[in-house]
This record gives C-alpha cells, structure tokens and sequence, in this order.
C-alpha cells in the first residue's frame, strides 16, 4: 500500500493534515511535517491533537528530498517552496482524497465538483439519500476530512465527497462511482495559474471512471458541454435552459427525466424551496445522480418540497425597517456573487471584497448596474472593485474599513423594500479565517443592529 512503513511527509497541520497524521499513526512511524506556521504553532496544534510521534522539518531542510511520499493539504499551491523542491525530486505528491481512495472501505462514492453549488448539492443529494434510506455521508470540501470515513466504514456507506480543484489536481486512482461536475467558471487562478490548469483539474473527476459509472455534465455550461468525455462512463446531461433528448432537464414548469425508454416527471417546479435559477441547476445534476441509484420520486418531492438551502448562500438573516439583510458569505468568486444578484429581486446594497485571487471584476459591475443601488467594497480587493466599478460607469461606491463599517453604511443607504447583500466576489483569507467565520460575523453585526 502506498504509505505502509514509508517516509511520509505531510504538509499542512490544519483539519486536512491532522486527520492524515491521526490516519497514518498505524500505518508508518516514519511520519514528518511541514507548515508555514511558526514552529511552536505546529508544535501546539500537534500537541491539541494528540500527535506526537512526528518530526517537524524546516522548508529549508534538505531530508525533504527523502520522502517517499507527500500528502499535501489542498491550501498549499503549485508554487510553494516545498511542492516545487519535491517536483524537482520527483517525489510523488498525493492529497487526502487519493490516500483515502487507496485505503477506502467501500466504494459507494459519489463526488461532486464545480466553481460554485458544490455545498449546497452535496448536501442535497445527501438529504435526498437518507430520505430514500441510504447509510449516507458528506464529506471533502464541506468540512468533514474524508480519509476519517472513508477508511473507517462498512461496505455498504455511501459518502457524496464535495471536492475542490486542489483536491482534486493530486489525484491518480481516485474514481467515484457517480461524479457530477457543475460548472466550470474562473476561480483559483492564482493557485492553479491558468484557466486550463484549473478545467483540467476538475476534470479529474472521471479521469478513472468505468464503463458502469456515472459522469453527469451540465449542458449549459460551454466548458462542461464540449468537452471530450471518450466513452468510457455512462454520460448523463441536465439542463435548465434546453430540452434535451436524453438526461435531467425543465418541460412545462416540471423536471422531467427522459431515457431511450421512458420519459417521467420528477416534480413541479413550484414546489421547490431553494431559490434562484443556479439551484435550479444544482438540483438538476443531483437528481441525475437519483435517478442512477434508483431513488423513488416520492424520497425527492419530499426533500425538494422543504430544503431551504445551506448557511452562507444567500442566506436569509433578519428584516429591519422592511429592508432584508442576506448572507452569502460563501460568494467566493465572481461567478458565485453574479449568481447571489441574480437570485434576488432587488434593489440591492451589494457589500463585496476581500483576499486577493487575481480575478477581473468586470463581470461583477457588469451584473450589479441594473440591480443594485449601491456598492460597499471591503478588504485587500477594495480598491481593485471600486476601480472596475468606475471604469463601467457604476460610481456609487463606497469604502469600508471593516464589516461594521460596511453593514452600517449599507443601513443608512437603505430604504423600506430594499435588500442588503453581502456576496464579497473574493475568498475571505484577508480578513477572516474562512468564509463561515465572516458570514457569522456579518450576521452578528446585523442582529445587534437589530437590538
Ligand atoms: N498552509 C501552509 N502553507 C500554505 C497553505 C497552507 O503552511 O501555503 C498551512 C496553514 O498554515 C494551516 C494548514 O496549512 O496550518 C491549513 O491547510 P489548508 O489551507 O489546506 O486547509 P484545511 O484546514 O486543511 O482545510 C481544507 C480546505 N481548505 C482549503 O481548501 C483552503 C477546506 O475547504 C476543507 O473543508 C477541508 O480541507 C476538509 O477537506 C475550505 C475552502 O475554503 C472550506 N475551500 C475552498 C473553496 O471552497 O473555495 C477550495
């Protein structure tokens, strides 16, 4: 087996690298570490827990070079010190997604990838499973290490894995039984460096795939419809804005299911909580993913007909003089933040900005002039969005120093039947640890106003 009695060398110490370190306690004692961290940081977060037998390398250390093996956390990217010296010795670099593969315990594996609803539809299909019966997990991206699971189950769990790019870019083997990419729009691109290094990443996902699988693609998507799937797993497409011969996709305010054979209604639109024509896309691909494991329709009305969707996208928080304040703290990335506009009916107070991912805002600017009314822009990409914004005209802008500031300017802006949203376009590593934590600090600040 891969890391059985091995130099394993892991980088990072946060939930990936603990839950890697607590794995591999049995099956080497040949264990090293890195992280950036200051060295009685490491030490703490080890000791926290309950890791000890470890050695600590420094990335100047040049006993890197006599890995067998590393197993990187998914934040460190291509060009940090210690990938680019183990690249040069060929040592091969693994994630955590790849080691669990290699030690799993079963193979009901259902990954889901994409730039943006990766959260939100593999919560859905998870909900959707157990409504049908299902011993189902979410694990990857949302939170959950898989490798704690994975390797420590019955044959028969099912696990729908959310999986980033960076997971996803350090895989070989990996090979989901049902793999369902969203869609494919810039993110990441300070990581990956291209925009065809992070497609390619995501493609990842059926890379292994067999005859008996399944690949489901958005139609819609430019990328994800052309590309070359070869013929190796069943090919499902869903869509929302075309009818399709075959897959997932909307006929008469219904979504319907049509094979060679047989073509079923799922359910009536209306019924639907989740709001916005993006959900609309991500249930489409879980169903598709449904429909392969043979779930009743009865199991998916049921679930459909009360989910209301995830913390952090587009999330409800409060009403204060009939102006409504939404956290969508997981808009990440352009895209993402478009989508959270479009869903809403408006008039918007967009409250944007964040750590720097190298992206173009323009879209953004483009997707707010109708909609929104003014624009608050916090953090390292503040000035970057304020510029796009006066390049295409939009010149209501307004800058913050931090989230109080930005949620107080927003309120005196507003008036009754207007909707506060904050969708930063950008990830939060500036300002804040990750994107739950500054979506929580933007609800407490709404709700102390509220007081
Ligand atoms: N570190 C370094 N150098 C680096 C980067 C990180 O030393 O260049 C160290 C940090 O000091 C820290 C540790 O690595 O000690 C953190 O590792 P990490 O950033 O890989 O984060 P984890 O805690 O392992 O969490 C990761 C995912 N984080 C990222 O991809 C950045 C989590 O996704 C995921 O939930 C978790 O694994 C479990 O699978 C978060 C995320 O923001 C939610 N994901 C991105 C997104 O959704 O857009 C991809």
């Amino acid at each position: 087996m891969i890391v059985d009695n091995k130099n394993v060398l892991v980088l990072g110490v946060g939930l990936t690298g603990i839950s890697v370190l607590n794995f591999l306690k049995s099956k080497t004692n040949k264990i090293y570490v890195y992280d950036d961290l200051p060295y009685s940081d490491i030490v703490k977060k080890l000791k926290n827990a309950g890791i000890y037998d470890v050695v600590i390398l420094d990335s100047k250390s040049e006993f890197i070079n006599n890995m067998d093996i590393i197993i990187t956390s998914p934040g460190f990217p291509p060009y940090h010190e210690v990938i680019m010296k183990a690249k040069s010795s060929l040592i091969p670099i693994i994630s955590d997604i790849e080691l669990a593969y290699h030690y799993k315990k079963s193979s009901n594996i259902y990954g889901i990838t994409g730039t943006n609803g990766k959260t939100t539809s593999t919560v859905l299909l998870t909900e959707i499973l157990k409504k049908d019966g299902f011993k189902v997990e979410a694990l990857g991206n949302i939170g959950t290490p898989t490798i704690e699971r994975l390797t420590n189950c019955s044959f028969d769990d099912n696990f729908v894995i959310e999986l980033s790019s960076f997971q996803l870019e350090y895989t070989n083997d990996f090979r989901p039984k049902a793999a369902l990419i969203l869609n494919i729009t810039e993110d990441h691109l300070n990581w990956h460096g291209s925009m065809d290094s992070y497609i390619a990443a995501k493609l990842k996902i059926f890379a292994n795939q067999k005859e008996d699988d399944l690949l489901v693609l958005n139609y819609d998507d430019e990328v994800l419809r052309n590309i070359n799937v070869n013929s190796r797993p069943k090919l499902m497409y869903f869509s929302v804005n075309n009818t399709l011969d075959k897959g997932i996709f909307i006929k008469d305010g219904k979504i319907v299911f049509k094979t060679e054979d047989i073509e079923e209604e799922i359910i009536d639109v209306q019924k639907i909580k989740l709001p916005g024509k993006h959900n609309l896309e991500n249930i489409c691909g879980v169903l598709s993913i449904c429909k392969y494991l043979g779930v009743s329709n009865d199991s998916i009305d049921s679930v459909l007909s009360t989910f209301r969707g995830v913390a952090h996208r587009i999330e409800f928080v409060a009403t204060k003089n009939d102006v409504e304040y939404y956290n969508d703290s997981k808009g990440t990335n352009v895209d993402s933040s478009i989508k959270a506009i479009e869903a809403l009916k408006g008039p918007i107070i967009l409250i944007a900005g964040g750590y720097d991912k190298n992206a173009d805002y323009t879209r953004l600017i483009e997707a707010l002039k109708d909609k929104c009314k003014a624009l608050i822009v916090l953090g390292q990409t503040k000035e970057k969005i304020k510029d796009a914004a006066y390049n295409n005209d939009f010149l209501n802008v307004y800058l913050a120093k931090d989230m109080r500031e930005a949620v107080d300017i927003a309120t005196s802006l507003s008036s009754p039947n207007d909707q506060v949203l904050l969708s930063p376009a950008c990830a939060s590593w500036d300002m804040y640890k990750n994107y739950e934590e500054r979506g929580d600090h933007f609800k407490k600040i709404v709700n102390d106003i509220m007081e």
